[in-house]
């Protein structure tokens, strides 16, 4: 039995990796961070009580800044696989917090190599790292291949070039099967709510429930290679299976804008959307209700009348550097792994919609049955 260990296995793509590795006969061993509240929802279905015999998924408490932390879980488990998936990775975030981002993200991915180094590992353990289409930054090419130049442009983004630099560094230096992922946005139903496509997908419907007014975004004019995180964790455990070690971009190859993204997420709900002003001033306005659409859903049209502004821009969203377009070539991870998505940007969406409509009826019905937030002091 092969045994892989997750970094960051309570994120997005950990949930997804683990779920996928588990079905393959994995046993899986997962880093979580402590937390005052428990940060495990995304995994909760997989979670096997630790007496249970035969344990398949093994969670250990751990961080990205703690290299003794790390160099003892590692050589606990001695691992035919480690998937550095652990950073703060939110980019605008990363402009609040840019020395802790560069620990986590950069150095984090020294100290996972490190450790693998010096317990002895080189030659047993392969290492995936989370490496990001915001290495481009600045656009220099379209597409964007596993040759283009990096331009990164935020403080996330330049953590991220270490990580990408020093697991080559590590392959070339010390003979490790250590490669680079170069993944394009990816999302899901599980994506984190203040990356911009779930925050879009709750806003439409809770808007479409009548649970809210309106929606506020920063550039609604930056293109992005959206495709579905189920898709693209099969392509980090295939860059890992095969002979030798290299680095692969992961993209469908198609780009969209923020804007179009969020038209065809109202679409879902029956609301069409038209877009006007510029800048900060533009405008997202209902301009037609599909009311057949509506009442199959179960959704109320009361809010939804035309000419109703339900999309605006906030500057306050705005980053101090941006990235405007990322589009990405597959070509060698097609070709070479064999990889290819099931996912396509409708899918994707339609996807998320489903399930935050779901989410939202949940609160809807509590609210509709007299549920109220307690106040603790009450
Ligand atoms: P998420 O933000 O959903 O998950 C990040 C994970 O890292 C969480 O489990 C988080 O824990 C954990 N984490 C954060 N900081 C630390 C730390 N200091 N020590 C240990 N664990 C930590 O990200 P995604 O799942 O979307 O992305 C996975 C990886 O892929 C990240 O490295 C990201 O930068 C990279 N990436 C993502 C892309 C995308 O489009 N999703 C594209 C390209 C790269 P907690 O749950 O406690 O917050
Ligand atoms: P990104 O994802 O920065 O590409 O990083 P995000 O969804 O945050 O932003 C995408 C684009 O949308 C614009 N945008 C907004 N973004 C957010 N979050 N909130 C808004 O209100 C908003 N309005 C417009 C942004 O300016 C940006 O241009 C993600 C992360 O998962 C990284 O970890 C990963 O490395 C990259 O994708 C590839």
């Amino acid at each position: 039995m092969k045994v892989a260990l997750i970094t960051g296995i309570t994120g997005q793509d950990g949930a997804y990796l683990a779920e996928f590795l588990l079905k393959k006969g994995y046993s899986v061993h997962g880093i979580k961070r402590r937390s005052s509240l428990f940060n495990t929802d995304r995994i909760d279905h997989l979670y096997q009580d630790p007496h249970e015999k035969n344990l398949k998924l093994k969670l250990h408490y751990g961080d990205l800044t703690d290299s003794t932390n790390l160099i003892r879980i590692i050589q606990e488990v001695q691992p035919d696989e480690i998937y550095n998936l652990a950073a703060m990775s939110h980019v605008k975030v990363s402009f609040d917090t840019p020395e802790y981002t560069a620990n986590a993200d950069g150095i984090g991915t020294l100290r996972i190599l490190e450790a693998v180094r010096l317990l002895g590992l080189t030659k047993k353990t392969r290492v995936y790292q989370a490496s990001t289409s915001e290495l481009y930054g600045l656009v220099q090419a379209v597409p964007q291949s596993e040759t283009t130049p990096f331009y990164p442009r935020s403080p996330y983004a330049v953590a991220k070039i270490y990580g990408y630099w020093i697991t080559v560094n590590y392959r070339e230096a010390y003979d490790m099967y250590a490669c680079n992922g170069i993944l394009f946005n990816h999302e899901s139903p599980l994506r984190g709510e203040t990356f911009v496509t779930r925050k879009i997908t709750r806003a439409a419907s809770k808007i479409a429930l009548g649970l809210q007014n309106c929606l506020y975004l920063g550039n609604l004019s930056a293109q992005r290679d959206w495709g579905h995180a189920k898709d693209y964790i099969e392509a980090m455990w295939l860059i890992l299976q095969q002979e030798q070690p290299e680095d692969y971009v992961i993209a469908t190859g198609i780009t969209t804008t923020v804007r179009d993204f969020v038209k065809m997420a109202f679409a879902e709900v029956g609301i069409t959307l038209e877009f006007s002003g510029k800048d900060e001033q533009e405008k997202g306005v209902i301009i037609d209700v599909d009311q057949e659409l509506i009442a199959k859903l179960g959704l109320n049209d009361a809010n939804l009348k035309l000419g109703t502004v339900v999309v605006r821009v906030d500057p306050a969203y705005f980053r101090p550097t941006e990235v405007d377009l990322l589009l990405g070539d597959p070509t060698k991870s097609k070709t070479k792994l064999g990889w290819e998505p099931k996912y396509d940007l409708p899918a994707l969406v339609k996807d998320m919609m489903e399930s935050d409509l779901q989410l939202m009826k949940k609160d809807e019905y509590l609210k509709q049955g007299g549920y109220k937030t307690l106040s603790y002091f009450e």
